[in-house]
């Protein structure tokens, strides 16, 4: 793989690099990505599992859906895409590793700090009183998990639409995005916001942002490059060539 010369100069000169990723980056893992012909929402409507007003107008449907992506994701193991930015996480003083995936692979794979932007999915809390559950799911009576200590619908402890992100955790990868030297945007349609902003935002305060996909996104005509190919392949060929940088 050929990687541009003003990518490999500035990733030897870079002291701060930001990495944002998205479904893609688990797809080679065999976790099905949201959009397109494969993924989860050729299948099932966004709007019908995936927002508070769904939950609870169904919450037997949507924990059935999460319980379901809960099996997958216990199935399923990190690849060297999550492996290479392990590796990354040692290679700069400052690394910061933003993800919109709720599969927990990034964690398991060995990346010490991991900025969950649209939260995980091993996690549940009650809607009554906010209180975290763990290795919540679905039993096989009619019923939905509950709250043991007040009785409350439990939720998985992931973001929906119209809801906000973790506020700290948002602002904290905000920072990092716009005083990276490199941006690295992996996996992700980057169709959906606050999330998106952060490739954005990063080349607008100068630094050099690339998008490593599958295919051209929205996000790409605002990109340094665009690499094309599958985050598994290039990302242990990016970590070679730069663990003989010196
Ligand atoms: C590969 C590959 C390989 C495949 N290698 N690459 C109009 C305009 C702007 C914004 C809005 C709007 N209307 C509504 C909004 C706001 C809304 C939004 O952005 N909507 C857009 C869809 C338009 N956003 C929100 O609601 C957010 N909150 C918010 O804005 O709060 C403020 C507010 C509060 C109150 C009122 C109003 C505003 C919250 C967004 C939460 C998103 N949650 C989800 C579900 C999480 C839980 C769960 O997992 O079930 O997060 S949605 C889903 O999309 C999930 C993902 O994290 C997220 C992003 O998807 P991602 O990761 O990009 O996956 P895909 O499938 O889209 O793309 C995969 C990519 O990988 C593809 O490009 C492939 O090509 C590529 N690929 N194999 C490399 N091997
Ligand atoms: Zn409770």
């Amino acid at each position: 793989m050929n990687f541009s010369a003003a990518l490999f100069e500035r990733l030897k000169a870079a002291s701060a690099v930001c990495v944002l990723t998205g479904a893609g980056i688990s797809a080679e893992s065999g976790v099905p990505t949201f959009r397109g012909p494969e993924g989860l929402w050729s299948k099932f409507r966004p709007e019908e599992l995936a927002s508070f007003d769904a939950f609870i107008r169904n919450p037997r449907l949507v924990w059935e859906w999460y319980t379901y992506r809960k099996k997958v994701m216990q199935e399923v193991q990190p690849n060297d895409a999550h492996r290479a930015l392990v590796v990354l996480q040692d290679l700069f003083a400052d690394f910061t590793l933003v993800t919109q995936n709720v599969d927990n692979l990034h964690q398991r794979a060995g990346s010490r700090k991991v900025l969950e932007l649209h939260g995980n999915l091993e996690r549940s809390y009650c809607i009554d009183c906010r209180r975290p559950a763990s290795n919540v799911t679905l039993g096989d009576g009619v019923d939905v998990p509950r709250c043991s200590s007040c009785g409350g619908l439990l939720r998985p402890d992931v973001v929906w639409f119209g809801e906000v992100l973790p506020q700290r955790t948002f602002m904290e990868a905000q920072w990092s995005a716009e005083h990276s030297d490199v941006f690295l945007t992996i996996g992700t349609s980057g169709i959906v916001y606050p999330a998106a902003w952060l490739p954005l935002g990063a080349r607008e305060a100068g630094s050099y942002v690339v998008e490593i996909n599958t295919e051209y996104t929205d996000l790409s005509p605002n990109m340094s490059e665009t690499i094309i190919g599958k985050a598994a392949a290039v990302l242990p060929e990016l970590v070679r060539l730069l663990q003989h940088k010196n």
